[in-house]
This record gives C-alpha cells, sequence and structure tokens, in this order.
C-alpha cells in the first residue's frame, strides 16, 4: 500500500553540498588561519534540520541537556512559537527530543518564545522562558516545569512569575540553597526565588550597570555600559561569573565577575568577538566530563542569519587566575567526549551531523528521522565497533516503496559494511524491524547511515543496534 506524504515539517532542508559549504565557509569566515581544522567535518553547528537559538545546557545524571529557541524558517523577525530540547552523553552526537514546550503551554501568552534557562531543583526541572503576555503586550518571564529533562513541561503558575517588559532569564541557585532569578534588556534585575522555584521574596533589584562592571560602550548615550541582554549566571571556585550579549549590534561575548551573586560586579572583557553572521549571539556555559563548555549561537547554515540561527559548541579551559580565554567559533566544535556504544538500542535521532533528514513525533515514543530521500545521511561519529559487529538491526517504516539503508565508513562515500533493505510497511508510521549482516565495521568509526532508493521519500528511521561479532564487544 502506497501512502501520500504531505509536506515535511519546517527544517532547514540541508544538502550535503550546502552541509559541506558551511563548514568552508565558517572555516575561512570566522577562523583565524593558525586554527583551522585541517578537514572540513564540520559538526557545527550542532543541529542542522531545524533553527535553533539561544542555548541554555544543562548538565543531569551524565548528559548535556540543551535547550533551546526555534526560529522558523525564512524569518525576517525574532518569529519563535517553541523551544527544543536536545542531549548528549559525547558533546558530538545530539538526540533530539522535539519541542516539550511551546507558546500554547502558556494560556496567557501571545508569542515571542525567546531566550529561557531550565535548572534542576529536588528532581524537578524549571524552565524560565520570555514571552508576551497577551493581556499586558509585555514581555514577562514564565515557568514551566517538568519531572523530566525532556518534558513534557506544564505552566507552573498560569500567570507570568515576573513582569517588568524585559526579557532573557538566567536561574543560578548558590551552594547556601538560595536561587537567583537574574533577567533584563536593558536593564539587569535579580529576584531572591523561594525554594519552590516558582515564587520569590523580596522585591526585583536593578543591578547598577556600572562601566566598572560593564565596561564601556560608546555612541549610545542611552546605553553607556556594554551590557545588552541574555545573562548567563554561575559560579566556579567561589568566584561568581556573569557571561552577557554585549553591545548591540553586532552583539559579541563579554562577562563580569564578583565576590557574591548580587555584585559588585567586575567587567573581564571577551569571551567572543563578534562573529558568525548573526547580529545576536548568546552564551551558555558548562562543566562536563573534566572539561569546560561554552555554546553560542550564529548563522552559519545555509538561509542562516540574524533571525535563522543555530547553536554551535566550542570546549575552552579558563586560565589558571579563573579568566575566560577568548573563544572563536570554529566548524568542528567540541571533540567527542567518549565514544558511541553500537550494541545498545541507538535512537535514529541520535545525530552528529543530518544532511537532507527532518525528525518528527514517532507514534513509539521520542522522535523519528524522516522524511528521507535518496542521497541523504546522518552522520553518527566516533562509534566503538571494537572487534567487529556481525549484524545490524533498525526499527523503521514505509508508506512508499521503500528504500535501502548503507552503512558506510568515515563519509558518505566510504566503505560498505552492510545494506538494509526497508520494505514497504504499510505506512509512514506502521513499525517492523529490519537487519542484515555487517562486515569489516571494526574499531573506532564515524558510521554514516545513508538512505539510497528511488524518488520521494524512501523510509524513516526509529532506532538501529548493532550486534558484535564472535569476540567481545567494547565495555562502555
Ligand atoms: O531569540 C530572541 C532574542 O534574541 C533573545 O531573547 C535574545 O537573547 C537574542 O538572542
Amino acid at each position: 500500500m502506497m501512502t501520500a506524504r504531505p509536506l515535511p515539517p519546517a527544517g532547514t532542508r540541508l544538502t550535503r553540498a550546502a552541509a559541506w559549504v558551511v563548514g568552508l565557509l565558517l572555516v575561512f569566515a570566522v577562523v583565524p588561519a593558525a586554527v583551522q581544522p585541517t578537514a572540513a567535518r564540520a559538526d557545527n553547528p550542532i543541529v542542522q534540520h531545524v533553527y535553533t537559538a539561544d542555548p541554555a545546557p544543562l548538565v543531569h545524571d551524565g548528559r548535556v541537556y540543551l535547550y533551546t529557541g526555534h526560529d522558523e524558517d525564512g524569518s525576517t523577525y525574532f518569529t519563535m512559537k517553541d523551544w527544543r530540547v536536545w542531549s548528549t552523553a559525547d558533546m558530538v552526537n545530539w538526540t533530539d527530543h522535539g519541542s516539550p514546550l511551546s507558546l500554547t503551554t502558556f494560556s496567557w501568552a501571545s508569542a515571542d518564545a525567546w531566550a529561557g534557562q531550565t535548572v534542576e531543583r529536588n528532581g524537578r526541572f524549571y524552565w524560565y522562558v520570555p514571552v508576551k503576555n497577551k493581556a499586558t503586550g509585555r514581555m514577562a518571564i514564565g515557568v514551566a516545569v517538568s519531572d523530566s529533562p525532556t518534558g513534557p513541561f506544564r505552566d507552573a503558575l498560569g500567570r507570568p512569575l515576573v513582569e517588568n517588559g524585559e526579557i532573557d532569564p538566567t536561574v543560578f541557585i548558590d551552594d547556601d540553597g538560595q536561587a537567583y532569578l537574574y533577567w533584563g534588556n536593558p536593564n539587569l534585575t535579580y529576584v531572591r526565588l523561594n525554594a519552590d522555584m516558582t515564587s520569590y521574596s523580596g522585591s526585583p533589584t536593578r543591578i547598577p550597570l556600572t562601566t566598572a562592571g560593564f565596561g564601556t560602550r560608546t555612541g549610545d548615550p542611552n546605553r553607556p555600559t556594554l551590557y545588552e541582554e541574555g545573562p548567563w549566571v554561575y559560579k566556579r571556585n567561589g568566584l561568581y561569573y556573569l557571561v552577557f550579549a554585549a553591545k548591540c549590534c553586532s552583539e559579541f561575548i563579554a562577562y563580569s565577575t564578583a565576590p557574591g551573586p548580587t555584585g559588585p560586579w567586575t567587567y573581564r572583557g571577551t569571551v567572543m568577538p563578534t562573529q558568525g553572521s548573526s547580529f545576536t549571539n548568546h552564551p551558555g556555559i558548562v562543566d562536563f566530563k573534566g572539561s569546560s563548555y561554552f555554546f553560542y549561537h550564529n548563522g552559519a547554515l545555509p538561509g542562516g542569519g540574524g533571525y535563522t540561527r543555530s547553536v554551535a559548541v566550542e570546549r575552552f579551559s579558563y586560565n589558571a587566575d579563573g579568566t575566560i580565554p577568548t573563544i572563536n567559533m570554529t566548524n568542528a566544535g567540541a571533540p567527542q567526549a567518549g565514544t558511541l556504544n553500537p550494541y545498545v538500542r541507538q535512537e535514529a535521532e541520535t545525530i552528529a551531523w543530518g544532511s537532507g533528514i527532518e525528525t518528527e513525533p514517532s507514534s513509539e515514543g521520542g522522535m523519528n528521522v524522516g522524511w528521507i530521500d535518496n542521497g541523504d545521511y546522518v552522520k553518527v561519529k566516533g562509534v566503538a565497533f571494537g572487534s567487529g559487529a556481525s549484524s545490524f538491526t533498525a526499527r523503521v517504516a514505509s508508506g512508499s516503496g521503500g528504500g535501502t539503508v548503507e552503512l558506510r565508513l568515515g563519509s558518505p562515500s566510504g566503505t560498505v559494511v552492510g545494506r538494509c533493505g526497508v520494505p514497504n510497511t504499510g505506512g509512514w508510521q506502521t513499525w517492523t524491524t529490519v537487519s542484515c549482516p555487517v562486515t569489516g565495521a571494526t574499531g573506532t568509526q564515524d558510521l554514516y547511515l545513508r538512505f539510497s532508493g528511488g524518488s520521494g521519500y524512501l523510509l524513516n528511521m526509529n532506532w538501529w543496534q548493532f550486534s558484535p561479532g564472535a569476540t567481545a564487544a567494547p565495555t562502555h
């Protein structure tokens, strides 16, 4: 049975050629010659099938969860309706968790799903976001809550938590348990959150925007300091850091430090210069598996720009005195932290680089990869085959004539170690399991799931897994 398939969801539909162009553009546009990666193996931006913006990373239970905004295709403003969640165990293969929070979650919100942050407290996850309050027409801060880092999230209050017409909340919980909510553009305000994380004590308080605290801006008498928006507050070795989008426009990323969570702040300089064809930028910093990571956004994907942005990440090391080095955008991104185990079930939507594919909610839960045309592929980086794989199994569906999943190593045209046929299954969400033999997949390799077949959409994939050969599989 052949079932017609509607147009794919809004996405960037990167072609293979365009993907390589991205890598080359980034290399030549923003990376100093001395640190140009040798191979155009782009793993930045992190996500290729939708535009993402305003990164907010959270480390939880051995994974980095990344909360982002979502720029609509072809936007000519910050036209943003929902937020997205991604996660990784190795900083390069990112799992798409879809959109567990949108404007519709907040009955009182009308528009502008802008830059938020999620924090965990006592096993619950609180996602603070700026949205437009339909009753007042002003920007307000809402808070959503979930028992899981991937949602679903519900509106915790049914009304704004705070409202002063300003944006970009960040939340920091100090060692003594006191939580602080900071937000603002053009001002910078904080309030002490109660332990329930959905109410506060005392009044919202303005942080004095002094040039000593936030640097000197020239040319705008209304904005004498560099502070613009996007605060990100955290503590390291007893020192409080406030990283922010500076100047406008184009923005760069700067930071200040303080001996306490409410200041006094001292301006410390640039974290990331103005780069990357988006006039905004937005910081997020975490430590994970012994390294520090800086998340930001740019306009690096095809069709990308100030309103069609993409989140990227770099690994960095603090200087010995605790200062942050200058970090440049790269197309290579962060190195892989560990490897990926092919002998446990992996979601098809765990992707280091996707070309041509989209994702969608799966009838079996989570997401699946879909809207696959002939020649599209998914790269999975650093797959630890160890002494060898003997077979490949995948959960697939097809409402057309199906196609073939080619298992290639090293590149989309690399050595084929297996081919799995996918038949028509009776529908795009009618799932079946297919298997095929594998030979020659040993060691640690970049795996390319390359899809081939006739014209039109071929198949959907929900998950995959290899079986080891006669010898033992790696233990990680
Ligand atoms: O994404 C909309 C707005 O652009 C954010 O709230 C700002 O931080 C800037 O990135």
